[in-house]
């Protein structure tokens, strides 16, 4: 096994930078560079000391040395960090001492996909690392850091536990078949089958709230021209972002912008108000906003409550149909033409009516801002202490493990004799899905840790 090294610090000038390595010859290969060396050194302290060349007096820089020992470090290899200052010289000045001594270069990620390979963190924990790394809001760092403790990947081993005991008492069903030609019966064998794929539809369903935690909520503004949406969009930014004017048609492309709402980052997106284009720079604006609505986890359809409500805005309405959204009736400083009634009949709309004032001068926009936030919080599962899923692969993977499992339930349903070889390799598929997800066993191949590892930075 090679001893790898890498400044783990971002590139650039800072106080401190610091190089860690990895590997059998971590110890052996800081030794010949850092003066003094300790007597008997400590594992998990701090020493204070030179990097000098292997040759020479001269010291490069002071450092601080810490060294950890196999079984008790990050990679659970024999590791060691240099605490040096942070000038981009000086650090790669001694990264090379290092390489020219034996080290090779970390690849993306190689400090933790050793962790993982040496059975310190599971495959869920290790992305979750990646997860911190990446974390831009209050609640995606809160998400993976509830993974990185080992929920989920504990989590998906009782599953696992579950599911590999019924799957035993299939094989062995089917040695002991081909001997005696019987059948096979196991009590509730149909209703487990059921919990298990009924626990995998949960964990599915709480993506949702899952990627909004990880990744944000794409927010999307519409309405008719000149209804106020790009001084909604101001007003929430509490920043002049879009340009505002009564001259309708005059948001043309996006205007996008993040915030945080109840913890979750909001990407919030103002677009082209959709009415009968003019021209082609017009038409071509409301093309951009039909897309930018096609991607929307949640669109404000804003209304002119000033005003009646025009055929216009139904028409929008229609075209949100299953998308989630909520209503927005602005210029409420104008007084407002449309009744509470109306708008839920006409629209057969019944969530929250959002009130709001857009206008510069006198914005109030608490009641939207309310509003995106009971959206998040109805989307948090029951059980709030539950594991989440916030990514794709484990989407995917749970989607295969969950049709799995329940094909093997519909197997065993009513009374019906399953066939059993059926039985277990629908059964041998769940299990190696779950297997995928927590990286447990051989299942985790080399290129779906090289997929895994690819978003790293260097030195974690
Ligand atoms: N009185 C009043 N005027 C508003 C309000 N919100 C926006 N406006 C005005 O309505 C006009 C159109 O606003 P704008 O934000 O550009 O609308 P958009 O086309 O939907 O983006 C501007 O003159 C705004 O100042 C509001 O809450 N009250
Ligand atoms: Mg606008």
């Amino acid at each position: 096994m090679s001893t790898i090294a890498a400044i783990s610090t971002p590139s650039g000038s800072g106080g401190i930078a610091i190089i860690r390595l990895s590997g059998p010859a971590a110890h052996t290969l800081v030794r010949r560079l850092f003066h003094p060396w300790p007597a008997s050194p400590l594992y998990f302290h701090l020493y204070l000391g030179y990097i000098h060349e292997p040759t020479s007096e001269i010291p490069l820089d002071q450092v601080f040395l810490a060294l950890m020992p196999e079984n008790r470090s990050y990679t659970r290899e024999a590791m060691a960090e240099i605490h040096c200052h942070g000038g981009a010289y000086a650090t790669g000045k001694i990264l090379n001492l290092l390489f020219a001594l034996g080290a090779v270069p970390a690849a993306p990620g190689e400090f933790t996909r050793r962790a993982y390979l040496n059975g310190r963190l599971d495959l869920t924990q290790a992305e979750a690392v990646a997860g911190l790394i990446a974390a831009e809001s209050e609640a995606g760092l809160q998400a993976a850091a509830a993974q990185l403790a080992g929920g989920l990947g504990r989590h998906l081993a009782g599953l696992l536990a579950r599911l590999e005991e019924i799957l035993a008492g299939v094989e062995v069903a089917i040695d002991l078949l081909a001997e005696e030609g019987d059948n096979y019966e196991r009590e509730n064998l149909a209703a487990e089958l059921a919990g298990l794929a009924a626990e995998g539809r949960r964990l599915l369903d709480s993506y949702e709230r899952g990627r909004f935690l990880r990744t944000g909520l794409k927010v999307v503004l519409a309405g008719r021209p000149n209804v106020g949406k790009s001084s909604i969009l101001n007003a929430l930014l509490a920043e002049d972002r879009a340009l505002v004017s009564k001259v309708s048609g005059t948001t043309r492309d996006v205007v996008s912008a993040d915030l945080e709402i109840a913890g979750v980052r909001v990407e919030l997106s103002d677009t082209a108000g959709l009415d009968t284009p003019r021209d082609e720079l017009e038409a071509l604006g409301m093309a951009r906003t039909e897309a930018w609505l096609e991607k929307a986890d949640l669109v404000l359809l804003v209304l002119d409550g000033s005003q009646e409500l025009k055929e216009r805005d139904l028409e929008l309405y229609r075209r949100l149909r299953g998308r989630a959204h909520l209503v927005v009736l602005n210029k409420q400083d104008l007084g407002c033409r449309m009744t509470e009634n109306e708008i839920r009949e006409r629209l057969a709309y019944d969530g929250p009516l959002l009130r709001c004032v857009g206008r510069r001068e006198q914005a109030e926009i608490g009641e939207a801002v309310a509003g995106v936030s009971a959206f998040l919080k109805n989307r948090r599962p029951e059980n709030d202490s539950a594991p989440l899923i916030t990514r794709q692969r484990h989407y995917e993977l749970l989607a295969d493990y969950t049709g799995a499992v329940s094909r093997a339930a519909e197997l065993c349903g009513d009374g019906l004799k399953p066939q059993l070889d059926l039985l277990a390799e629908e059964l041998h598929q769940a299990r190696r899905a779950l297997l995928q997800i927590t990286g447990g066993e051989a299942e985790a191949v080399d290129s779906l840790l090289d997929a895994v590892f690819a978003g790293f930075c260097v030195g974690k």
